[in-house]
Order: C-alpha cells, then sequence, then structure tokens
C-alpha cells in the first residue's frame, strides 16, 4: 500500500461506540484504558439508555440495586451509595450522572446524534458511520450498545392520528412529565412496564381502564429503603458478589433452591412459596424450586400459588379471575414484578377490559373501540413493549461485506456468533447482541465488555486488521441457541406474545433471540473462546497480504 492510499484511508477513529447507557459507558471506559480513540454516538440528550428514555410513572429496576450496577470501578461502588431496593427512574439517571461525571465520559460523548447507517469498506478495511446530521466519521471498529428493549413497538392501530386527546408511549415518556391528574387514562398494555405504571397512573387519574390481553404472573418486588447497615455490608463483599452473580445462569447473586418442587411435601412447599412471595421478584422464580422453568408440573404449582395470591388481594372474583394467567408457564414471558400492582385493582376508580376475545379495534377520535365497545378518554398511554433484541439494530442500516444488509441477514432471524459477532461484518461487534443472555443485564454487558476490549486488543497487538465470525462458528453458536432452550418451558410463551421469540411482533420472525443456556455457561465460553486465541473468529491481517485465520478456527 503506498503513503498516499494510506493517507486516505486512515480511520478517524478507532472507535465508535453506539449508545450511552451501560453498555456505551462501559465500552467507552475501557477504550480509554486501552488507549483507544473513541467516540460515543448517543441519540438521547443525556447518559442512561434505558433510564434515560422510560421515565413512565413507577419506572423502576426489577434487580436489586447492589448487583444492577457498574463493578468495573471500586470508585463507583465506594462512593455511590443507593436508596432504595430497587431504584426508581429518576435515582437511575442520577446514577448515570454521577458516572459520567466522575469518569469525565461527557467530552467523548455525542449527545441528540442518532447513527443512520454504517457501511463497511472492504478497501480501506474501516466502518463509515453516519449520522442524522450528516457526519461521517470512518472507524476501524464499531461496538453497538443499543440495548435489547429500546425499539419501542407502538401496534398499527388504525385511527391514532384521529384520537383528539394526548397520547404517550411509556418508553417515549415526556422529559416533563405527563398531566394526568383529574383525566379519563386508557392503557393498553400489561407488561413490565405496564404493572409498574398502572398502580400510579390510577393514583392520578379520575379513571384509568386497562386493557388486558394477557394477563402476567406478578410476584411483588417487595421495595423497601435500603438500611445504613447493609450498605456498608454490600459495599464491602461487592465483588464477592459479583463472582456470585457471575456463576449463576440468570447472573443474579441468588441461593439455589429447594430442589425440584415435587420433592418437598404440599405443606413445605408452600411455605417455600410463602418465603419466595414475601423475598419478592425474580428471587420467588430462582430461589423457590430449581424445576420451575423445565418441569411442567413444578411450573404449575408455581403458577397456581400465584394465581391463589390474586384470588387473596384483588375482592372482586370476577377481576381477580380474569387477572390469572393461564394457559402458558411461569416464566413464558418475562414475569414483571409488582408494586402493590393486584392491589390496585380493589381502587373505585379501575377498570379491567379484556380484549383477548374482543381485540382492539382502532382508536377513535374519542378513544378506543375494542369489540363493540367504544371507551372514552383524554389521554392513551401504549405500553406495548418493544422490537426487542434485533430491532435496534436492524434500525441502523448497517451493511457489512459486499455491501450485504445486516436486516437481510436476519430476515429468518438473527444470526451471530456469541452474540457479539456475526459473519460478513468484521469488526463489528454487538454488547448483548442477539443470541446472547437474557439475565441481569449490567453484569452480562460487563462480561461483553471486557472480552470485546481483549479482542480489540489483541488483534492491535498483533497486526490483525479484522476479526470476524466464521460461517461455521455462527452455524453452530445459531444452532445452540435454539438448542439450550429446547428443554425448557420458556418458548411456551410463543403462543402469548412473548417478545423472547419476537412473537410480539407481527411479521417477525419467529425464533429464540437470546441464550437461555445460563449466563455462567456464556462466560466460560466466552472466556474459553478469547483463551484458544479466538476460536471461531478470523482474524487477517491486510498488511501483510494473507488470512491469518485463527488457528482454532481452522
Ligand atoms: P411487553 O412485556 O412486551 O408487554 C407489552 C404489553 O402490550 C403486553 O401486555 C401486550 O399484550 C400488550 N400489547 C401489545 N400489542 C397489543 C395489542 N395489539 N393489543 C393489546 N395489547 C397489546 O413490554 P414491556 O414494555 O411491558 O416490557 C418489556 C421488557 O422491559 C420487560 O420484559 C422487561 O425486561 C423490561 P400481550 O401480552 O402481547 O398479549
Amino acid at each position: 500500500m503506498s503513503v498516499s492510499q494510506q493517507q486516505v484511508t486512515e480511520p478517524d477513529l478507532d472507535l465508535v461506540i453506539i449508545g450511552a447507557g451501560f453498555a456505551g459507558l462501559a465500552m467507552l471506559n475501557r477504550a480509554r484504558e486501552l488507549g483507544l480513540r473513541s467516540r460515543v454516538y448517543e441519540a438521547g440528550d443525556g447518559v442512561g439508555g434505558t433510564w434515560y428514555w422510560n421515565r413512565y410513572p413507577g419506572a423502576r429496576t426489577d434487580s436489586e440495586c447492589y448487583y444492577y450496577c457498574f463493578s468495573f470501578s471500586e470508585e463507583i461502588v465506594r462512593e455511590w451509595t443507593w436508596s432504595e431496593r430497587y431504584p426508581g427512574q429518576p435515582e437511575m439517571l442520577r446514577y448515570f450522572d454521577f458516572v459520567a461525571d466522575r469518569f469525565d465520559l461527557r467530552r467523548d460523548i455525542r449527545f441528540g446524534t442518532r447513527i443512520i447507517s454504517a457501511a463497511f469498506d472492504e478497501a480501506s478495511g474501516n466502518w463509515e458511520v453516519v449520522t442524522d446530521g450528516g457526519e461521517r466519521v470512518r472507524t476501524s471498529y464499531v461496538v453497538t450498545g443499543l440495548g435489547l428493549l429500546s425499539a419501542p413497538h407502538l401496534p398499527d392501530f388504525p385511527g391514532l392520528e384521529s384520537f383528539e386527546g394526548d397520547w404517550y408511549m411509556t418508553s417515549r415518556w415526556p422529559q416533563d412529565g405527563a398531566d394526568l391528574v383529574g383525566k379519563r387514562v386508557g392503557i393498553i398494555g400489561t407488561g413490565a412496564t405496564g404493572v409498574q405504571a398502572i398502580p400510579l397512573i390510577a393514583q392520578e387519574a379520575a379513571h384509568l381502564t386497562v386493557f388486558q390481553r394477557t394477563p402476567n404472573y406478578v410476584v411483588p418486588a417487595q421495595n423497601r429503603p435500603m438500611e445504613p447497615d447493609e450498605i456498608v455490608e454490600l459495599k464491602a463483599k461487592h465483588y464477592e458478589i459479583l463472582q456470585k452473580a457471575r456463576d449463576h445462569s440468570f447472573a443474579m447473586p441468588f441461593n439455589p433452591g429447594h430442589g425440584p418442587a415435587s420433592g418437598v411435601s404440599p405443606e413445605e412447599r408452600q411455605r417455600i412459596y410463602e418465603e419466595g412471595w414475601a423475598s419478592g421478584g425474580f428471587r420467588f422464580l430462582f430461589e423457590t424450586f430449581d424445576d420451575l422453568l423445565v418441569d411442567s408440573e413444578s411450573n404449575e404449582s408455581a403458577a397456581e400459588f400465584i394465581r391463589s395470591k390474586i384470588r387473596e388481594t384483588v375482592h372482586d372474583p370476577e377481576i381477580a379471575d380474569l387477572l390469572s394467567p393461564r394457559g402458558y408457564p411461569y416464566g413464558g414471558k418475562r414475569p414483571p414484578a409488582g408494586h402493590d400492582y393486584y392491589e390496585a385493582y380493589n381502587r373505585e376508580n379501575i377498570t379491567l377490559v379484556d380484549v383477548s376475545s374482543a381485540p382492539i379495534q382502532e382508536i377513535t377520535p374519542g378513544g378506543i373501540r375494542a369489540g363493540d365497545t367504544e371507551y372514552e378518554f383524554d389521554v392513551i398511554v401504549f405500553a406495548t413493549g418493544f422490537d426487542a433484541v434485533t430491532g435496534a439494530l436492524t434500525g441502523i442500516d448497517i451493511r457489512g461485506r459486499d455491501g450485504f444488509e445486516l436486516k437481510r441477514k436476519w430476515e429468518d432471524g438473527p444470526r451471530t456468533y456469541l452474540g457479539l459477532t456475526a459473519h460478513g461484518f468484521p469488526n463489528l461487534f454487538t454488547i448483548s447482541g442477539p443470541g446472547s443472555p437474557f439475565a441481569n443485564l449490567p453484569v452480562c454487558i460487563e462480561k461483553n465488555v471486557e472480552w470485546i476490549g481483549n479482542a480489540i486488543d489483541h488483534a492491535r497487538r498483533e497486526g490483525i486488521d479484522t476479526i470476524e465470525a466464521t460461517r461455521e462458528a455462527e452455524d453452530d453458536w445459531v444452532a445452540q441457541v435454539q438448542d439450550v432452550v429446547s428443554g425448557t418451558l420458556l418458548t411456551q410463551g410463543e403462543a402469548v406474545h412473548s417478545w423472547f421469540t419476537g412473537a410480539n411482533i407481527p411479521g417477525k420472525a419467529h425464533v429464540v433471540n437470546v441464550w437461555f443456556g445460563g449466563a455462567n455457561n456464556y462466560f466460560a465460553i466466552c472466556d474459553g473462546v478469547a483463551e484458544k486465541g479466538y476460536e471461531g473468529l478470523a482474524l487477517s491481517s491486510r498488511d501483510r497480504g494473507q488470512e491469518a485465520e485463527s488457528a482454532a478456527a481452522s
């Protein structure tokens, strides 16, 4: 290559990172440690990702604060103190601001800037990334930190443009809030988001009508303020707790359950479920019995326990019955954590409308028509979920070798190696991409960041220009992602539109798009791949004019 050619193809940056949530910030910090010239592009005007956008009433974490957080810096662990077991969205945003300021991250972040395309240039071996403002940046590497649940899904209801009131999507809630006081509000959706929003909207609205298509298994989160003593203890043990999370199949520092649900007497089973209910949230799923996600009978015993709690809590038996999930397993859809969720249905100003048999037909100027009935509203709230896992990535025009579109590659379902890379898309890494674990995300994200950072560092040290998944390794991973879930009950939510399988989006390929083979196993696999010289990845060096494919990959 001549000097002049080299000048033409010299990239502006080593690394472009897309997104300034958990993934983007952790990646930026790691990139700086590695001496990479990096820049983050973020569509929002601030840091936080999910926690920047989801400002709806009641938005808070479903995982406990002390493991739903960054671990990359001991300073953060030492200096930040959580106020609640499950921090609310405003506290999460303060946390992100704290981290961004503490590490002076903002100077490398372009806010209010959306990446609209990224194309791999075969001749130079660089990516050209284009922003919505028309800026073009050439970079050696692109890392996406777009989040699994960030591309909002607004169902295609006819007539929305005719609605004369105000309407909001929970995931695009206005920064200065929405005035719901004294209003007639209708909310569509009873997933994790709707379940958080409903009790709080009911407190503000004159009347709240909930449109429910599929009832969920809601276990109370059991939120409470953090105690000073426990904060001291948790900070002291942070890295021990992190290791425990990394050893858990859902990356949570939980204790194992009590074996199979059938292994104990009915009385003991009841006692253990009561204990799990009092512990709250995901602990009910993971610390009661170990076979709830694999054994139908065990699962049904937990499901029936939850139904009994609904009957106990909700005064009107008909409403309790409508709220009771049936016909799919507990865990078949991502189970929400509740904050007085079922209690809210005892309020005078809340109405539950079952739209499973009488679907929403249209939005009218005055409200919503479901079946033959029209409901009148001042405000409609859409808590209708996300084009999960792939939506944010396919929303960007990403083109790899030969201009091939990522969107086309994933038409029949996403194809990646380890959820991190895709064949035909060299030097592009996807943090928490399709085929990576759906588990406690900060822990998964930081493991991905560590792996990607090491891979880039290795490549630079070895004079390698491109890293790319081999087709064989990708095929094998795609098959494994489907295989590991086959022995579980997790895909049985297909019938009830679970986003795990893409079934919540009309027309989307129905395949499991996350790794359910255990986050702990996944971390070990990724570590093993790196230890074996990036097995399954082709590492090539242009200068050497050779395809220096990793020995292990061949
Ligand atoms: P979810 O869990 O995908 O929930 C979306 C909700 O919207 C769910 O209750 C859907 O009913 C409902 N929905 C979607 N389309 C329609 C139509 N056309 N008619 C009626 N109801 C509809 O999204 P969330 O935002 O609550 O949670 C997403 C994740 O964020 C969550 O899993 C956590 O990981 C954090 P359905 O159940 O499909 O019948």
